[in-house]
């Protein structure tokens, strides 16, 4: 599929790259741009060469936001009722894991569609920050809800109501971000990490990320019962085989994904 709004390319083997192109916007993400990741999420899940997705953006600006400018003059009934916003959720359907590789300003509706992601790779310049209170209105897509996870209240609290923005530093140091590295490596270091996971047994991958997102859905009980339902399911699968063999054989597995 062609898009105007992002890149979308297969880079490493197996590793889907979507990649945001309004870089003079700052990569705002306009509904158009929205609706184009969500075509390119669906593609890439549902393709069986591709492991692990990857979100990008240039080094100046990963996502400044949603775009101010389509939602400025919008209703509270065009907010709930227009494709504006329903095309973020799509994120949240996608079974493969998800890296976000981010750079200079992730801001707003950026922050939260990062914070969407499995893992967040940083580079030094990065800016992560919930700055709606600045226009009168607060976080949207979870900049209220995975962000206090991610950060604690305090943290948290004083991000969404000041508008202050953490470095990647920062960022790391609260558990926001796995790792940050300089501008010029951090896109190579998330590619790097998006092949790793790539190459795992693609089932086991996807149940585990499925398992890692309930625990902030279910009670401990419920969460742990959830995953030993999975962790029983995968030895139906024939790469449970192989990867004990593997192992038993002293070689690499050889995935099916079946
Ligand atoms: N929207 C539209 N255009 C933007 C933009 C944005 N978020 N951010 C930057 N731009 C545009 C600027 O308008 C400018 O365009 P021109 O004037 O050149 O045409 C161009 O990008 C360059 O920006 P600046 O000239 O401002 O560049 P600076 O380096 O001076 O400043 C900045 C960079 C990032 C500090 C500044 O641009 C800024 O403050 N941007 C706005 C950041 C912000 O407030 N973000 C939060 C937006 S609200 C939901 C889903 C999502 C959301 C809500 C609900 N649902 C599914 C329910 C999300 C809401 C938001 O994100």
């Amino acid at each position: 599929m062609t898009y105007e709004n992002i890149i979308a390319e297969i880079v490493d083997g197996r590793v889907g790259v979507i990649r945001f192109n309004r870089p003079k916007a700052l990569n705002a993400l306009s509904p158009e741009l929205m609706a184009e990741l969500g075509d390119a999420l669906v593609e890439f899940d549902a393709d069986p060469n591709i492991g692990c997705i990857l979100i990008t953006g240039n080094e100046r600006a990963f996502a400044a936001g949603a775009d101010i400018k389509a939602m400025a003059q919008a209703s509270a009934m065009d907010m709930v009722a227009t494709d504006l916003i329903s095309r973020w959720e799509t994120i949240h359907s996608i079974s493969k894991p998800i890296v976000a590789a981010v750079s200079g300003f992730c801001l707003g509706g950026g922050c939260e569609l990062a914070m969407s992601c499995d893992i967040i790779v940083a580079s030094e310049s990065a800016q992560f920050g919930q700055p709606e209170i600045n226009l009168g209105i607060i976080p949207g897509f979870g900049g209220t809800q995975r962000l206090t996870h991610a950060v604690g209240k305090s943290a948290a609290m004083e991000m969404v109501l000041t508008g202050r923005t953490l470095s990647a530093e920062e960022a790391r140091s609260y558990g926001l971000v796995n790792h940050v590295y300089p501008v010029e490596v951090y896109f190579a270091e998330a590619v790097k990490l998006a092949a790793k996971i790539a190459a795992q047994a693609p089932i086991a991958a996807r149940l585990a990320k499925e398992a890692v997102n309930k625990s902030f859905e279910m009670s401990l009980h419920e969460g742990l019962n959830y995953e030993r339902r999975l962790f029983h399911m995968l030895f139906a699968s024939e790469d449970q085989k192989e990867g004990m063999a593997a192992f038993i054989e002293k070689r690499k597995p050889n995935w099916t994904g079946k």
